[in-house]
């Protein structure tokens, strides 16, 4: 999304995870962790989505850059808490339920998955304070966070009653042209996989 938006013309290679290709030793020379995404620029080499966000922002963003990933402190502040919060707590959530499906034969979520998912929501509840997660306009926390929100409401149904501030903004996010260009087709493939092997698994 972020490349949509700065209009930057990556070149996409998809190592096939379903076959562990980014866990073979050559993929593991560019990325220890084995993990995507990871982003080559010249003979520069950064994983990490949120590092490399801030990356290309920093370096390709221009004037927009401001907007995106504001300079005045506290608002970084926010805006890092954001991200860590996704790095760290909301993906991981997410990984817990996906990778086991997709790999390991998880027949379905359990009740303490769904409570996880939960907790997730309450907290982007609370951080959501204005339109967007940390301002009036989108920034890079917005950006993270709604692509981790979005896969978990493929698992577990977003409640708009009890998190009626997320549910607006997630729906607002899912109307801009770099979401439905970009996300919209990955998180259709996400629903369809999981929903496909939970069926397959159980059987
Ligand atoms: N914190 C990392 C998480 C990266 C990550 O786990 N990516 C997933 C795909 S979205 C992956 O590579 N999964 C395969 C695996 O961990 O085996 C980031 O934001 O880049």
């Amino acid at each position: 999304m972020l490349g949509h938006i700065l209009s930057i013309d990556f070149h996409y290679r998809e190592p096939k995870l379903l076959q562990l290709e980014h866990k073979t030793p050559e993929f593991k020379k560019i990325n220890p962790m084995g993990t995507i995404p990871v982003l080559q620029d010249g003979d520069f080499i950064v994983s990490e989505s949120h590092a490399i966000m801030q990356y290309l922002t920093v370096a390709y963003s221009g004037e927009r850059g401001e907007q995106l990933y504001p300079r005045a402190p506290r608002a970084r502040a926010l805006l890092h808490q954001c991200m860590y919060f996704d790095a760290a707590i909301m993906f991981n959530t997410l990984k817990s339920i996906a990778l086991p499906t997709l790999l390991h034969g998880m027949k379905g979520t359990t009740e303490k998955h769904l409570q996880s998912i939960e907790e997730c929501y309450s907290v982007t509840e609370a951080y959501l304070r204005r339109a967007y997660m940390i301002a009036d306009h989108l920034t890079l926390a917005d950006l993270s966070l709604s692509t981790t929100v979005a896969a978990s409401h493929i698992i577990h149904e977003l409640d708009s009653n009890r998190f009626p501030r997320t549910a607006d903004w997630l729906s607002r996010m899912k109307q801009e042209d770099f979401y439905r260009q970009i996300t919209e087709p990955g998180m259709a493939l996400l629903k369809k996989l999981l929903y496909k092997r939970w069926e397959k698994n159980a059987h």
